[in-house]
């Protein structure tokens, strides 16, 4: 894909895409994608399907959503989990997630914003003013929330170049008070999508959006159980991969593809056909997303034969855990169910966060590994400071960690390499 390709070349140029950047963007993204998936040994069938998904990502997928819009249907982006897609559903909308994994947009955000900030964020909005990101181009609307400081303020800016609707999201997540503030969010939202696409959500439809979603999460949360299996029936990269494509595919179709793929992953482990050396020591991975294309840690892992088995992430186990349950039938029960699942998200900006400590233990020993490697990306406090609480958890428990702050740059990956060798050599090999 890239400006010869006369297929998208229209659509882009109609999205506003610089057409120059991009295609250096993509020309890169190939390469990489190449170099990191394409080589794996023994990889599951089932990956072809996600290996199209990413040749076509800001094509044939774009087509799809830009086909939607002319149908009159609604685009919303998201940069955080907690932003409630069921009601975006329910609003007869497609929602798509806009976190920034790439070092490439850094430097035109790094004309407006200071350095000194999460790449994350600055990888997003390099994206949106550099005009490089055509699912950004697509939206009709953006949702941010006051998760952490670097993002709520970037949003104001971000409100220069699209409209941004920003969610209050409480920063408790177990009192009544909180609930309460969660649940009018919740309300007031619904109706911005009501405002937005001109239509009431009905109950019925909220229900349909639940099922919807709620079988796309089970369906991942499958394919994260085959990788307790010793040896794992999937890369790290590869499971990785299915959780950060979640946020871009279209849900029936997704859902649909990864069924298939857990399916194909149970029966390897019948079989006892897993990848990597079951001798060595796994690692389980915590901390801060990785959006696309950041493969950074998991590659780097990986490529020492140690597999990474789970993601205690928000583009990981955090999403996919719990499901909606609603207890009743009216409409103020099903937005309360939605409040009760997301207030379970235990993200490092809740405070006191023990559910996070907690899960993150059980976590690591569920999935019988050998280690946690804890990511912070650079300048993000609230998961460099839960850290100090997660690795005396994890001491208290026999799970050694190591942490390592980096951002998307490859000045370090050798330092990183050395430091990740040292800490699997004093590993015991998995259980
Ligand atoms: S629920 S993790 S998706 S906020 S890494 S931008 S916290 S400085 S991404 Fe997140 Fe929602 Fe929480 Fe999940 Fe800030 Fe930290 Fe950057 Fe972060």
């Amino acid at each position: 894909m890239g400006l010869t390709d006369q297929r998208y070349v229209n659509m882009w140029t109609e999205l506003g895409l610089n057409l120059q950047k991009h295609d250096i963007l993509l020309g890169a993204l190939g390469q990489i994608y190449g170099d990191l998936f394409m080589t794996q040994k023994n990889r599951p069938e089932g990956m072809k399907y996600f290996d199209f998904v990413m040749s076509e990502v800001h094509g044939l997928r774009i087509k799809e959503i830009v086909d939607k819009k002319k149908e009159g249907k609604k685009v919303i982006g998201a940069f955080c989990l907690y932003v409630p897609e069921e009601l975006v559903y329910a609003s007869g909308s497609t929602m798509v997630g806009l976190c920034g994994g790439a070092d490439f947009s850094i430097p035109d955000a790094e004309t407006v914003l200071p350095r000194n900030m999460c790449p994350l964020i600055k990888s997003f909005y390099g994206f949106k003013v550099g005009g490089t990101c055509p699912y950004f181009q697509s939206c009709d609307m953006v949702v941010g929330e006051t998760t952490c400081d670097g993002k709520k303020k970037t949003y104001e800016l971000l409100n220069d170049l699209v409209p941004t609707y920003v969610m209050e999201i409480p920063h408790k997540n177990d009192t009544p008070q909180a609930k309460q503030l969660w649940l009018t969010e919740v309300k007031l939202f619904k109706s911005k999508m009501e405002a937005l696409t001109g239509k009431t959500i009905e109950k019925d439809a909220v229900k349909e959006a639940i099922r919807l979603i709620n079988a796309k999460r089970a369906a991942m949360k499958r394919v994260s159980e085959t990788r307790k299996a010793s040896p794992p029936p999937i890369s790290g990269l590869d499971g990785l991969l299915v959780n950060q494509v979640s946020f871009y595919d279209d849900v029936p179709r997704f859902t649909q593809k990864v069924n298939e793929l857990a399916d194909e992953l149970e029966k390897r482990n019948r079989e006892g056909n897993g990848v990597g050396d079951p001798s060595r020591p796994r690692l389980m991975f915590s901390g801060c997303p990785m959006a696309i294309p950041n493969w950074k840690l998991h590659s780097i892992i990986e490529s020492m034969g140690v597999p990474v088995v789970a993601e205690e992430s928000c583009i990981g186990s955090r999403y996919f855990t719990d499901p909606v349950q609603p207890k009743g039938d009216s409409m103020e029960s099903l937005l309360e169910a939605i409040v009760d699942k997301y207030s379970k998200i235990s993200c490092a900006c809740f405070t006191p966060n023990q559910q996070r400590i907690t899960n993150v233990v059980e976590m690591a020993h569920d999935f019988k590994a050998s280690g946690v490697i804890y990511n912070v990306l650079q300048y993000c406090q609230t998961y460099n400071v839960e850290a100090i609480r997660v690795e005396r958890a994890l001491k208290a428990a026999g799970m050694p960690m190591l942490k390592i702050e980096t951002d998307y740059g490859s000045e370090d990956v050798e330092q990183i390499r050395t430091r990740v060798e040292a800490f699997t050599e004093m590993l015991r090999p998995s259980r």
